[in-house]
């Protein structure tokens, strides 16, 4: 009965013991962020898997291109801002998230928003004809072309594709875009930098604990790339909307979505 032998012990107890308590609060804080993602997301892979017949004409495109520019802008910006609520719909269901003040919220929303939606726009792309799903067919940038930003939609496609072709399973995406949101905590106007700080801790614990375990730990470094080109596809998008409201300042102010204008406006 060695006295130090069992204080040993009992120190490497309650070591397994703490180990045990964390990846348990680690799997029980991916579990509801998964499920907050399956309950906001408008379709489910095998739904789009079997959609993917489904390709926009060459008359249909062609009646997308002879849209006006405003006419166009207006479409996109209502259709963005569709996707866009869902993600605030996610937001609101993310343990870490809920807890946070209205301000900080609305800030992690500003910069994360837009950035979750071109993650989740991956999951709508069919790498082979490089295609997304969009107005319930599959489209290529040419169906685009009255936006007058064919720089923007070659990024987001080629951002898209990237993304992918990393074949993310749908448990590492809702993780991954749960952090995404959480990810901009260099920003100026938080009140509680803090907390945030370490919402963002315990959703990146989780999703590298995901990724070893899936044995996919190299997916970490490839997806942390990808956080970089999304900050500059976001700063292009603003870029052009400054650019398009300069040009048709009446449509931004009383044809676009409220939303819309309230996040990037
Ligand atoms: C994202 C995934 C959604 C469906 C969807 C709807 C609108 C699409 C968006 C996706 C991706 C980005 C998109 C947008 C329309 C315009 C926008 C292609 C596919 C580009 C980047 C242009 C931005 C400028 C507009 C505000 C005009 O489930």
């Amino acid at each position: 009965k060695d006295p130090y032998l069992i204080k040993i012990q009992n120190c490497v107890l309650k070591m397994s013991e703490g180990l045990t308590v964390l990846e348990r609060h680690e799997e029980e804080l991916s579990a509801s962020i998964v499920r907050s993602h399956r309950e906001t997301t408008q379709y489910r892979p095998e739904e789009l898997q079997a959609l993917r017949w489904k390709v926009f004409s060459r008359e249909e495109i062609h009646a997308y291109q002879s849209k006006s520019v405003d006419e166009m802008w207006q479409h996109c910006a209502v259709r963005l801002t569709d996707a866009v609520q869902y993600v605030v719909e996610f937001a609101k269901r993310i343990p870490g998230f809920r807890q946070l003040c209205q301000n900080d919220q609305i800030a992690l929303l500003k910069s994360g928003s837009m950035e979750v939606v071109l993650v989740r726009m991956s999951r709508m792309f069919n790498t082979e004809n490089n295609t997304v799903f969009f107005d319930g067919k599959f489209a290529g940038t040419e169906l685009f072309k009255s936006l007058a930003c064919s720089d923007l939609i070659a990024a987001v496609f080629e951002f898209a594709h990237n993304l992918c072709v990393l074949r993310l399973t749908e448990q590492q995406m809702a993780v991954f875009t749960a952090l995404v949101l959480l990810n901009a905590v260099d920003r100026p106007c938080l009140e509680d930098r803090e907390r945030v700080q370490r919402a963002r801790r315990d959703v990146g614990l989780a999703l590298s604990h995901i990724l070893h375990r899936d044995n996919q730990g190299s997916l970490q470094h490839k997806l942390f790339q990808r956080v970089q080109e999304l900050e500059s596809l976001c700063a292009l998008h603003i870029e052009k909307l400054r650019w398009f409201r300069q040009l048709y300042p009446l449509t931004v102010h009383s044809l676009f979505p409220p939303l819309y204008k309230e996040l990037f406006g």
